[in-house]
């Protein structure tokens, strides 16, 4: 994505998304222009909320198709009145980002809203099923996509279930996010102060992106593949929390050198902790994603694997709001309504240019870039609303 051509975006769903707690107001189903349930069809009309008894017509089965059908209106009749979206309960795995451009701008007098179904729970998901129930392939006996490795880890060939490179890394265990392969490990009683490093010895003075470590405490010489492990840090006083990888290590004096600057100084105390090594996946829930040989490894947090669903986040960004390439047009005041997050993970919003690149495993929900909001979870999301009201310019 190239950012610099997309600054002029302006996005109001940041605040609403760390509220987060607005809810579907009791929409009348008379009230929507197109449906979008998990038992539809894209090849449908897309106008009946629920599949009729023929099965021959009946609501989308994405919200892609109905955001198309919403372009295909505005090209068709044009924007006379507001538009409206219902999306019936239900998990939607998102095979790819959810892009929203200036096309889809409504105005302040006709807004196009997509929202949940009167008293009903869309939940959107990034991730994919790669085992337990609604899989790509329904487990059956004697059929499991995992393997043993060794001890208590197992293994999961990923490209035979025809997932690729992954462009964000969250792995989902019975909805409970796992911890990426990491050191020191989670300490779930202690959340705030265990499981940390802290830079050591002042740090290397006015650097943002040179890391001393304490060699008493770690040991990167066990890493096979230092350049894909990456350094998850709270920099300066615990000012944000950022990913970023390494790139090289100076074991003589101690320093790790990170690809690109964190926000802040590196400075004394400034705590971290390693993940993405496969040399650390040493501990239940922890998992580790080799990307060229797309193999996951993973060390159960218990021992119903068998029985158990496994989501492994596919998409990068869920919903992305853009400004249509040079153009000088961009969405604004382009949504005020709320998703809301299923689990207990922290959300961060930013507004203003990004001082650092993305990080490379941090998922987010939505993605713009003047005003970004990144949510480092991906895979659960209750959907409420989602308003465009955009004028374009
Ligand atoms: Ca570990």
């Amino acid at each position: 994505m190239n950012y610099r051509s997309q600054l002029m975006i302006r996005v109001v769903v940041a605040a609403a998304l760390v509220v987060g707690t607005i809810t579907c107001s009791g929409a009348q189903a008379a009230d929507a222009n197109f449906y979008v349930a998990t038992n539809g069809n894209d090849t449908w009309s897309g106008r009946l909320p629920a599949p009729n008894a023929a099965g021959t017509d009946g609501p989308f089965a994405t919200l892609t198709r109905a955001r198309d059908a919403i372009r295909e209106l505005k090209v068709a009749e044009g924007l006379r009145q507001p538009l409206k979206v219902l999306v019936r309960g239900g998990t939607y795995y998102l095979s790819e980002t959810l892009i929203f451009g200036p096309q889809d701008s409504g105005t302040a007098s006709f807004p196009i809203t997509y929202m949940a179904y009167a008293g009903e729970k869309p939940i959107l998901s990034g991730g994919r099923v790669i085992t337990g129930p609604r899989g790509p392939k329904p487990a059956t006996a004697g059929e499991s996509a995992w393997k043993p490795y060794q001890g208590q880890i197992w293994q999961c060939d990923l490209k035979a279930l025809g997932i690729g490179e992954l462009p964000r890394k969250q792995l989902f265990y019975n909805g409970e996010r796992q911890p990426m392969a990491r050191f020191p490990n989670l300490e779930p009683q202690r959340p705030r102060t265990g499981g940390f490093l802290y830079v050591f010895q002042g740090g290397v003075k006015g650097s943002k992106n040179l890391l001393r470590y304490d060699p008493a405490k770690l040991d990167p010489s066990r890493w096979a593949k230092p350049t894909l492990v990456e350094v998850n840090v709270f920099p300066y006083h615990n000012w944000n929390n950022i990913i970023i990888p390494i790139t090289e290590i100076d074991q003589a004096n101690h320093i790790i050198a990170l690809a690109s600057d964190a926000n802040y100084q590196l400075i004394r105390d400034t705590r971290f902790y390693i993940q993405n090594a496969f040399e650390e996946l040493d501990a239940p829930g922890e998992w580790y994603v080799d990307d060229e040989a797309g193999t996951l490894y993973f060390w159960p947090p218990d021992d119903n694997l068998a029985r158990s669903q496994v989501v492994i986040s596919v998409v990068g960004n869920m919903i992305d709001i853009r400004r249509d390439g040079d153009k000088n047009a961009a969405v604004r005041h382009c949504a005020s309504g709320a998703l809301r997050s299923r689990t207990a993970g922290a959300m961060r919003s930013s507004c203003g240019t990004p001082s650092t690149a993305p990080s490379p495993s941090a998922p987010s929900l939505m993605s713009a870039p003047v005003c970004q909001s990144v949510v480092p979870i991906t895979a659960w999301w209750e959907m409420t609303s989602l308003i465009l009201a955009a004028t374009v310019y």
